[in-house]
């Protein structure tokens, strides 16, 4: 053992995880694991896979517990049962360092704190609480929806912490990677599991009632806490149907932590923070059900760790998904569209706690040497509003360099051009922005939502469309690599609006060539000059530079918007599995014009989705050329949009014409459709030329039932938030 306390007292041996963990082997059974054993190339980002080769390897009889977050993980092994342990914080931090949860007081004494490895007593208490509740977190997915798998943040969020509480043990099912609902279904009534965390999003709220059917009517259901983007809006409709249920209302970190101590007795429900859930019926006994309640939630800024566990990222790779991360939560800003209770206020990451999860993520990613090293930062809005903003972004983008990361992220216009600010702020802005661009910012989404400023005020986008303007200018010369999001049609727009979003899309004087060569200065007062705007601009309409065209407004409930539509009586039913409310629309023509633009999306959308993973694949030639194929797809919606409203100038108001409205976008719709076909056919044909052959497959076979569809249908996809 002297070997041992050698360790602990030379802590800057360099001895890696790995070795820390065939040392604590070795503590067990006084010698060191055989060369070669599975112990050597256990993923220690995946604790189910390191506690059962510990298991096999020690045998059956002593107990074993691999539990605390990545960057800490512990290891508990029984010596003999009723005996002592030995504990291995794997990181190589002394047992003394680590902030112990409340309730290990007087269950779990370490020996030697000063250390890594240590013996340690564990009271009965103690082992129960290290070994249950058994929690499974569960991640649902409509693959026919979209078919891109990414990295289920959510549930490796909420597993690193409920991990850090070291209670139990955290088990993850994600249906992107191969897991179907029966599994789910199955695991989660097997017997085995004691709480159920269900992840849920957009679109996927039959697949939550499916599970929540079969578990609630099993014979010992486990306790089932959802959350997500989802449940935030459903909240009412499913505590009315599944009473026992528990909802996480916000970022569910400390709500997961809680359910863990409630399922021990050490909580009430009411103590659970962020917790929506319903109270017991009033005067006790009484038949029925009581009122739903709500615990405060827990504010962005107390919670900023917002670190995955990675267990299922190389599972994501191997199913051919994209890496994503977070380093901010929330957002500046309150759009009306936009309802903010779960997804809270802005709060940043510093800089300097990112490089150890970047490391962890790197070294999965060098064991898939063909994948883009690109990491999808999902902040809502990229750089916030502290003092420090600027200088905070480019230490956040020097890290991900320095661990040799492309990234792409989500950023507010206002982040580059802002009315109320002199030159020098917008001087120090572009060099932001040019300072990103050469930090391997591979792209950057701006929700520019309208160019027309009374719409942007409707929205509470709290922009202008001369500040639209000049950000788009801006970050075209820039060089930024921007992609736009634009909501065409609202309920509550004048055809003047309408008219006025049509003129704007269509403005040539936006998009302009990067100017490498030209300084930040010039850059900034260049963008304001309309002569040098006119003789730099590419020629092609803004609209070429928005996602995805001809985009409608989603009542999304529990927002200011859908409240406005209300109040002026437009709205209908509830629909619970995209969490919006159906509207009517102020002007029914504009209705008529943003069901057909709905159907024109949709009729194209698989064979637009195709066209753009392929963009994402290909580079130099072939990449260019698919994007042409998209312009001819985006010049074929504008015209659409044009042509729709030549018809609607020409349609009284009065409510009787609403079908021959529609019958006249219909035959509309129907040329222009037969006319894209005529244009993309050669194309497609010339790219295919140049495709490597499964892509040449894949393409042809999306194109053939393209071309054979006749069928004007909505599917539920709606606009995939530009991401
Ligand atoms: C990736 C993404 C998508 C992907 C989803 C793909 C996939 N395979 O999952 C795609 C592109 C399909 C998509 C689509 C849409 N999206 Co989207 N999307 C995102 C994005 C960028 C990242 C999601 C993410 O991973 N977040 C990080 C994780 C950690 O956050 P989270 O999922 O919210 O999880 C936390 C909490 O919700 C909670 N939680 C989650 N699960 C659980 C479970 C339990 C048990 C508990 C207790 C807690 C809990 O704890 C988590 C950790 O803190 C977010 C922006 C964002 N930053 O969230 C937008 C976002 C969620 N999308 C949004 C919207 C509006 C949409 C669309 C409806 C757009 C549209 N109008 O059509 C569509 C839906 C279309 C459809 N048919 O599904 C909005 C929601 C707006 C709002 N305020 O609610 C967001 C917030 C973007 C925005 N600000 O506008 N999206
Ligand atoms: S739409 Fe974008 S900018 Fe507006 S509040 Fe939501 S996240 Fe923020």
């Amino acid at each position: 053992m002297t070997g041992i306390r050698c360790l602990n007292s030379h802590a800057e041996l360099p001895l890696s995880p790995r070795d820390r963990l065939l040392y604590a082997v070795a503590h067990v059974t006084g010698t060191a694991p055989a060369l070669g054993t599975r112990l050597g190339s256990v993923p220690l980002a995946k604790p189910g896979v390191v506690h059962n080769a510990l298991a096999d390897g020690l045998g059956d009889t002593r107990t074993v517990v691999v539990t605390g977050t990545l960057d800490r993980r512990l290891v508990l092994i029984e010596h003999d049962a009723g005996g002592t342990w030995t504990a291995a914080d794997l990181s190589g931090l002394p047992h003394g360092s680590r902030a112990w949860p409340a309730w290990t007081q007087g269950q779990l004494t370490i020996a030697e704190p000063r250390g890594w490895l240590s013996h340690a007593e564990i009271t009965s208490e103690g082992q129960r609480r290290l070994l249950r509740p058994r929690l499974l977190l569960a991640s649902l997915y409509h693959p026919e929806n979209f078919p891109l798998p990414r990295f289920p943040l959510a549930i490796s969020d909420l597993a690193r912490a409920a991990r850090s509480t070291l209670l139990g043990h955290v088990e993850l099912m994600d249906m992107q990677l191969s897991v179907s609902l029966e599994d789910i279904i199955g695991r989660a009534t097997s017997g085995d599991v004691d709480i159920l965390g269900i992840s849920v999003t957009f679109g996927q709220h039959d697949l939550m009632t499916w599970l929540l059917d079969a578990v609630t009517s099993s014979d010992t259901p486990p306790l089932v806490v959802a959350g997500g983007s989802l449940t935030a809006r459903n909240e009412k409709v499913l505590l009315d149907a599944y009473p026992d249920l528990l909802i996480g209302r916000s970022a569910g970190e400390p709500t997961i932590a809680d359910v863990l101590a409630h399922w021990h007795g050490d909580l009430e429900a009411d103590q659970i923070r962020g917790a929506g859930y319903r109270g017991a019926p009033r005067g006790g006994g009484t038949v029925g059900i009581g009122r739903v309640r709500r615990t405060a939630t827990v504010a962005n800024r107390l919670q900023t760790d917002m670190w995955p566990e990675l267990d299922l990222l190389d599972t994501t790779f191997q199913h051919k998904g994209v890496a994503q991360l977070e380093a901010s939560r929330g957002c500046t800003n309150y759009c009306s569209f936009c309802p903010r209770g779960h997804k809270g206020q802005w709060a940043g990451a510093a800089p300097d706690a990112l490089p150890w999860i970047l490391e962890e993520m790197g070294a999965i990613f060098d064991q898939h040497p063909h994948l883009s090293r690109t990491l999808y930062l999902v902040d809502e809005e990229f750089i916030g509003r502290s003092d420090d903003a600027a200088q905070r972004a480019l230490a956040v983008a020097d890290t991900l360099v320095d661990a040799r990361f492309s990234w792409e992220t989500s950023c507010r216009v206002d982040q580059v051009v802002r009315l109320d600010r002199d030159r020098a702020w917008h001087v120090e802005r572009a060099h932001l922005w040019r300072g990103l661009a050469e930090r391997k910012l591979r792209r950057c989404l701006f929700g520019v939502e309208s160019g027309v400023t009374s719409i942007l005020e409707r929205f509470n986008k709290e922009t202008t469309g001369t500040q639209n303007a000049l950000a788009i200018r801006t970050l075209t010369v820039l060089g930024v690599p921007p992609r736009f999001t634009y909501i065409t049609f609202d309920h509550l727009m004048t055809e003047t609006e309408l008219l006025e979003t049509y003129a704007f899309q269509g403005r040539t004087d936006l998009l302009l060539r990067a100017v490498p060569e030209l300084g930040v200065e010039e850059i900034v007062d260049c963008v304001r000059d309309e002569e040098w705007v006119a003789e730099h601009t590419i020629g092609c309409p803004f609209y070429t530079g928005i996602s995805y065209m001809l985009v409608s407004m989603e009542c999304l409930i529990g927002a200011a918007y859908t409240r406005k539509v209300e109040a002026i009586g437009l709205t209908g039913r509830a629909d619970p599995s995209m969490g919006r409310v159906e509207a009517a629309y102020a002007d029914w023509r504009i209705g008529v014009l943003s069901r057909w633009a709905q159907l024109w999306i949709d009729r194209n959308f698989a064979l637009d989705y195709t066209l753009k993973s392929l963009e994402k694949i290909l580079d130099d030639h072939p990449h260019q050329v698919v994007r042409g194929l998209r312009r001819i797809l985006k010049n074929a919606a504008y015209r659409l949009l044009g042509g729709m409203l030549d018809l609607l100038g020409t349609t009284s108001t009065l409510i009787g014409h609403q079908e021959e409205l529609a019958d006249r976008c219909s035959a509309l719709a129907e040329g222009l459709i037969g006319e894209l076909q005529a244009d993309l056919t050669p194309a497609i044909a010339g790219v295919e030329k140049g495709l490597p052959p499964d892509h040449r497959q894949r393409l042809r076979r999306e194109y053939t039932r393209w071309a054979g569809t006749d069928a004007w249908r909505l599917i539920n996809a709606g606009d995939p938030c530009g991401t």
